[in-house]
């Protein structure tokens, strides 16, 4: 810990990654640990182009509840401590997996979306953008006539590309990258960590396959973890 709180406070550009393990302490379920939503829907048949052309009506009825499970979630702690660090000038960047929007709810400013996000919709025949998922929520359709789908990625798709080369060159010139509750299994995103020449930080509950690459590594609660270092920052 003494290590990078060094790290920490001689660096000028921290970039912070984050995955679903960063919401679980919100109460949003990841998709891969035991309690994961994978264990109960596998997202790879559902959160798919072939599902949304397919079988609307079960393409529809997942992100229906996946929004609607998001109406009461609140940021925990550690989401307004690396806003903070953000405010403090500390962290220059932060790349989020997450589609919940929980780092800007925290007062997180420019975050890189990699996958879109789940509250905004657009129409997958003409492409116009909805501002919100109410259209979406009540069943109706575009008013081409076409569906509507959340502006998330969906397994096939590309990644939203301003994001993806925003955040490539913010961790190419970074002091430090921390990557935090994600099992890097989902590509390209779990090729970011490599692509730095600073230190690499890994907070996750458990070991990922790949993370001998780290220079440190907690494991145990996202908000935990950032608490401690927070405090210690004092
Ligand atoms: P993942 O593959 O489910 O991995 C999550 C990781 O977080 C696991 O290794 C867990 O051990 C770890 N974890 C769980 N709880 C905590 C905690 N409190 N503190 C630290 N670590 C924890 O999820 P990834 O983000 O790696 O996979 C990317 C997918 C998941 C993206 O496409 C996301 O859109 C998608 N996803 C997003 C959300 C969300 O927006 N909140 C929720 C579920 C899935």
């Amino acid at each position: 810990m003494k290590n990078v709180i060094d790290w920490i406070q001689q660096a000028t550009s921290i970039v912070v990654l984050t995955g679903a393990g960063m919401s679980t302490e919100s109460g949003i379920p990841d998709f891969r640990s035991k309690e994961g939503r994978w264990q109960q829907v596998n997202p790879l048949t559902v959160a798919t182009v072939e599902a949304l052309k397919s079988n609307y009506a079960l393409f529809q009825s997942f992100y229906r509840a996946r929004i609607q499970a998001l109406v009461d979630v609140t940021p925990h702690n550690g989401y307004y401590i690396l806003a903070k660090w953000q405010q403090q000038k500390r962290v220059t960047h932060i790349a989020t997996q997450n589609v919940d929007r929980l780092h800007q709810k925290a007062g997180a400013t420019h975050v890189s979306e990699l996958h879109g996000n789940i509250e905004t919709t657009r129409c997958q025949s003409c492409g116009k953008q909805y501002d919100d998922a109410t259209r979406f929520l009540n069943e109706a359709r575009c008013t081409c006539g076409g569906a509507l789908r959340p502006n998330v990625v969906l397994f096939g798709e590309y990644l939203p590309e301003e994001a993806w080369e925003k955040t490539i060159q913010a961790i190419r010139h970074a002091d430090i990258v921390f990557v935090i509750g994600t099992s890097l299994s989902v590509y390209p995103v779990n090729q970011l960590p490599s692509m730095t020449t600073g230190k690499l930080i890994y907070i996750n509950l458990e070991p990922a396959s790949n993370d001998q690459q780290f220079d440190a590594t907690f494991y145990g609660k996202a908000g935990e973890i950032l608490a401690q270092l927070d405090e210690l920052l004092l």
